[in-house]
């Protein structure tokens, strides 16, 4: 499969690699490195073109996500070969590992994975192939990417080539990126926010990439970048750590986004670097639908304005839609050209994720000011945790704990904290190994969902109805 470069012109959406495959086709471009190993843009399509050919359009494919040029690959030979990708956490557990190929089809898997319960066709570079399917129907999805909701598994959103297009296009106005730029950070390569932006989003732009593997403070000062990609754990141990910091001011452009960045690390960034970092927002559903701008005031505490093709709305309690005033909090719906395609093979929660005249239902609690900026004040449920910028559905984590022998209640709550932004917490009525406990977790549903604290209570504090107060267990 040679490079075949889209024109800017062509139809909409131009090929997601546009960028990546102009630079292999004229030969030279920006270095991709990606934790220590690096590559040219030709010689990364070369590797990814002989894995493609083995692949087949609409045929979805998985891949142990892990932040290793291997993945990359295996990203781009998916975008290659038409091939739905879906991205499995490299630090996932058996049961959710078996849950999403069961539940994805995915009929191979990229590149040796090391799980010995999985066994499901392997295809590399040099082995193996999808074969055709009669009677299977193609998914359109460049991506699934599996996200947790409150209850139940986590489910697999389908994201379209065109949405993804137009995530990219509005986050290269917002921030004027350019191919001038290279990109740095060291997020995990099995979400939105890594994968989509942090490596499809430099190869459709054609700027420079620099994974830096673990995201810590030094190898972010150590990369030189001009536009870095942080969850606000990454900004605030950037931000504790002055001398990486001011290494950070040559870059052009911060950007914070998948939980709330603390107005505090927000200031501390800004003095340390000279530069006040940009705030962005969004969701696997939905990709990201706001955030400051490059040429705009970056205020703290907001998420900006909406992208181009993108717009938004509050509802109130009562049911009525909200005026912007800057005061009023309702929940935010959005619609818009970034709007992904649902959820893999459950017709009812995509229906129930939309108002009936086709808004997504984001489940955040949002202001909207009367020049347009958003703030987000929190989640409708409690019961949806963000740890580190990882979502974790409470009840995934209940379900683990109460199967266990000792246990006779189980509620999982985030709690407030100052590195993670929400700690995962288990309150857990009867005789229990605390450390077993939190392995257990680690080794069935994922190492970053694991709680990090067990809390041995009495009881559950309940209300009239016998519904657990989490709220309370919150605060407690
Ligand atoms: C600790 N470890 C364990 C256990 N405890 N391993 C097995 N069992 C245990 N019980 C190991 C871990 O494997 C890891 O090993 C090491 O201890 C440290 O792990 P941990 O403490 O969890 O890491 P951390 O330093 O707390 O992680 C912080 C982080 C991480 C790096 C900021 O939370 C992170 O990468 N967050 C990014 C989340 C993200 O990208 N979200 C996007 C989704 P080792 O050292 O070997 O690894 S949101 C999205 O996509 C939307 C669209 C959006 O808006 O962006
Ligand atoms: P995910 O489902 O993992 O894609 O996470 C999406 C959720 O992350 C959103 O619904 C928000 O709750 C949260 N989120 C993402 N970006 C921000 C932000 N800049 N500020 C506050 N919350 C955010």
């Amino acid at each position: 499969m040679g490079p075949v470069v889209a024109r800017v012109g062509d139809a909409v959406p131009v090929d997601l690699l546009h960028g990546l495959l102009e630079h292999a086709e004229r030969g030279g471009g920006p270095e991709i490195a990606v934790a220590g190993e690096s590559c040219s843009p030709a010689e990364l399509i070369d590797r990814a073109d002989r894995l493609a050919d083995r692949l087949m359009p609409g045929v979805p494919v998985a891949v142990r996500a892990s932040g290793s040029l291997d993945t990359v690959v295996a990203v781009v030979a998916a975008l290659r070969a038409k091939a739905p990708l879906v991205p499995i956490a490299d630090d996932s557990g058996a049961s959710e590992r078996t849950h999403i190929l069961a539940d994805s089809g995915a009929r191979a898997i990229l590149g040796e994975h090391g799980w010995s319960d999985v066994d499901l066709p392997v295809v590399t570079e040099h082995s193996g192939a999808v074969e055709p399917d009669d009677g299977f129907a193609p998914l359109d999805a460049s991506l699934v990417v599996y996200t947790s909701g409150t209850t139940g598994p986590p489910k697999g959103v389908l994201l379209p080539e065109p949405s993804i297009a137009a995530c990219l296009d509005g986050l290269r106005d917002a921030w004027a990126w350019t191919p001038e730029d290279r990109l740095v950070h060291g997020l995990p390569l099995f979400h939105v926010h890594g994968l989509v932006l942090g490596v499809i989003g430099a190869f459709r732009i054609g700027c420079g990439l620099t994974h830096t593997g673990r995201p810590t403070p030094e190898a972010y000062a150590a990369a030189h970048g001009t536009l870095y990609f942080g969850v606000p754990t990454v900004w605030s141990r950037i931000a504790a750590d002055p001398a990486s910091a001011t290494a950070l001011r040559s870059a052009r452009l911060l950007v914070s986004g998948s939980a709330p960045l603390p107005v505090a690390v927000f200031e501390r960034l800004r003095e340390l670097t000279g530069s006040a970092p940009v705030e962005r927002y969004g969701m696997t559903e939905t990709l990201i639908t706001l955030s400051t701008r490059a040429d705009g005031e970056r205020r703290p505490g907001s998420v900006g304005l909406p992208l181009a093709g993108v717009e938004t709305r509050l509802r109130g309690d009562d049911g009525d839609l909200i005026e912007p005033d800057d005061v009023t909090i309702g929940a935010l719906e959005v619609r818009g050209s970034t709007v992904g395609g649902g959820y893999l093979g459950r017709p009812e929660a995509t229906a129930t994720s939309v108002t009936a005249d086709g808004w997504f239902q984001t489940g955040d609690s949002a202001v909207i000011g009367e020049d347009g900026f958003h703030r987000i004040v929190g989640r409708t449920s409690l019961d949806v945790i963000k740890s580190g910028g990882f979502k974790v559905g409470a009840g995934e984590i209940e379900a683990v704990i109460a199967a266990q022998p000792g246990v006779n209640e189980v509620a999982v709550v985030g709690v407030p904290d100052a590195d993670l932004g929400e700690r995962i917490v288990a309150f857990v009525v009867g005789d229990v190994d605390a450390g077993r406990l939190i392995d257990l977790v680690a080794e069935t549903l994922s190492v970053h969902k694991r709680p990090r604290e067990i809390r041995s209570v009495d009881a559950l504090p309940r209300n009239a109805l016998g519904k657990v107060q989490k709220a309370r267990l919150r605060e407690s």
